[in-house]
């Protein structure tokens, strides 16, 4: 039996059910949790962890899970990952804070010249640092306005970029997201997604007809002049794990350079090794202008980043960038130790690996059941879209039933999609072989028994 020692004793990377999923003592948390909580902070598997750590979580009542979520794509290296423990209890003993911007400190520089050293492009790159996905968007939008003077900005189907008034403006579903939440934000534009299932003229020309649409409608609708950013998800995530049709992203990257729009990647659930690449956008050789970063950066501590071009990033005057925890020292030590891991594990491989396991046993899943309408993803990033036999009709009752049926027998996995009919599956990227192939057995038997 493998075990990790992620987080102090060994953890045993073995599935093990031992009580109803939710157990009695998980169960009684969570009715504290519902007097407590608002019921707008949802819960996807209602057990309470305890430990974590390789592949699996361990729950009160004694459970371990196998883990096909990470957090929401956040701990790629692992759950209490060695490198990160032991990076995190040395700083936490020596400052938990100062506040960069007060007095500054060596961890959050080297995070920033590591970043710009690994992210797409050889220009010259400046990184700045935030605590979320949503605050590193919302402030590469704030850099792409100051330094282009223009204030719209172009986003896509199915895209997600966070909960505040602008990201939530910039995400494209409405229930639970924005449901009640408006007046948004202003100067947003929404374009077609090459969504190569759903192309209603088919796969092959999902690329080209996208793009032609998406510029048709900055130029008409918005005026090329107009946009200062255009923000895309490489693979759109919470959306579905759609992989925009291939061409479809340099169609879009050669408009924004011919007109003087930013081209903004938000890499905060595809970056850090998930797809098999570093980040998602090298698969096609996209450089953006300004990548957004943060989940796996820092193995669960709250980071993100902006980085991007030198000439963007330093129009902004002194004091206009910031934030009081941005860059905490834990969390830069934390992004420091998944670095290395990242490299001396040979992550990237690994999600390549990942990848090559799950495919071929979900796309022969998806020949026997016509329920399943599309396979797809990279890496350690894979879903499936789930459609009532014989159309492209979306079924998120049988998405949500198949997750049911998952989590009773011990495996965590999450939904996504604009229509709620995608099974994602992000498991961390140091899962045992053995963990992924019960995981995906445990899945094939949900499937069958539908
Ligand atoms: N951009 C591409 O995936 C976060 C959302 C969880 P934050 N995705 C998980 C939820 O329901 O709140 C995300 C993302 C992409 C931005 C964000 C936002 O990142 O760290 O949640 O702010």
């Amino acid at each position: 039996m493998s075990t990790s020692t992620q987080g102090g004793p060994a953890l045993p990377q073995e599935r093990r059910v031992v009580t109803e999923i939710p157990g009695p003592k998980s169960r009684e948390m969570f009715a504290r949790k519902q007097s407590a909580v608002p019921q707008g902070i949802g819960t996807t598997l209602p057990v309470f962890v305890t430990r974590a750590g390789g592949g699996v979580l361990v729950d009160a009542d004694g459970n371990s899970l196998i883990d096909f979520g990470s957090g929401i794509a956040v701990t790629s290296v692992g759950n209490a990952a060695p490198r990160v423990v032991e990076r995190v209890r040395r700083q936490v003993g020596e400052f938990t804070h100062t506040c960069f911007m007060v007095t500054p400190y060596e961890s959050y520089v080297e995070v920033c010249e590591r970043l710009n050293q690994i992210t797409p492009g050889d220009h010259t790159k400046r990184t700045f640092l935030v605590s979320t996905g949503a605050e590193a968007v919302e402030n590469a939008v704030k850099v792409a306005r100051l330094a282009t003077g223009r204030q719209g900005v172009v986003v896509f189907d199915h895209g997600y970029h966070g909960r505040t008034l602008l990201t939530m403006s910039l995400t494209a579903k409405n229930m639970p997201y924005k449901q009640g939440f408006g007046p948004f934000a202003p100067e947003v534009y929404r374009a077609p997604l090459a969504y190569p299932f759903r192309w209603p003229t088919g796969r092959e020309n999902c690329a080209e007809e996208a793009a032609a649409q998406a510029i048709e409608l900055i130029d008409k609708q918005v005026g090329a002049g107009n946009v200062a950013a255009v923000v895309i998800e490489p693979i759109a995530g919470e959306g579905g794990f759609v992989e925009p049709a291939r061409g479809f992203l340099p169609r879009i990257l050669e408009y924004c350079r011919a007109n003087g729009i930013v081209f903004v990647a938000d890499e905060v659930q595809t970056g850090f090794a998930r797809t098999g690449d570093l980040f998602a956008c090298e698969d096609e050789g996209i450089v953006p202008d300004i990548i957004c970063t943060a989940k796996g950066i820092a193995g669960g501590l709250p980071l993100a980043a902006v980085t991007g071009r030198a000439e963007l990033l330093d129009k902004v005057h002194a004091g206009g960038l910031g934030g009081t925890y941005a860059g905490n020292p834990l969390a830069c030590e934390a992004a420091l130790a998944v670095l290395e891991t990242i490299e001396e594990d040979g992550l990237v491989e690994r999600a390549r690996h990942i990848g090559s396991v799950m495919l071929p046993r979900l796309r022969r899943l998806a020949e026997q059941f016509g329920f399943i309408g599309d396979v797809r993803g990279r890496g350690a990033m894979i879903a499936i879209e789930l459609v009532r036999p014989g159309t492209k009709e979306p079924d998120p009752a049988v998405t949500a039933e198949i997750a049911k049926r998952c989590h009773a027998a011990g495996l965590l996995v999450l939904t996504a999609g604009t229509s709620g009919n995608v099974l994602r599956f992000l498991p961390p990227l140091v899962m045992p072989d053995h963990l992924l192939e019960e995981g995906l057995t445990i899945l094939e038997k949900a499937i069958s028994e539908v």
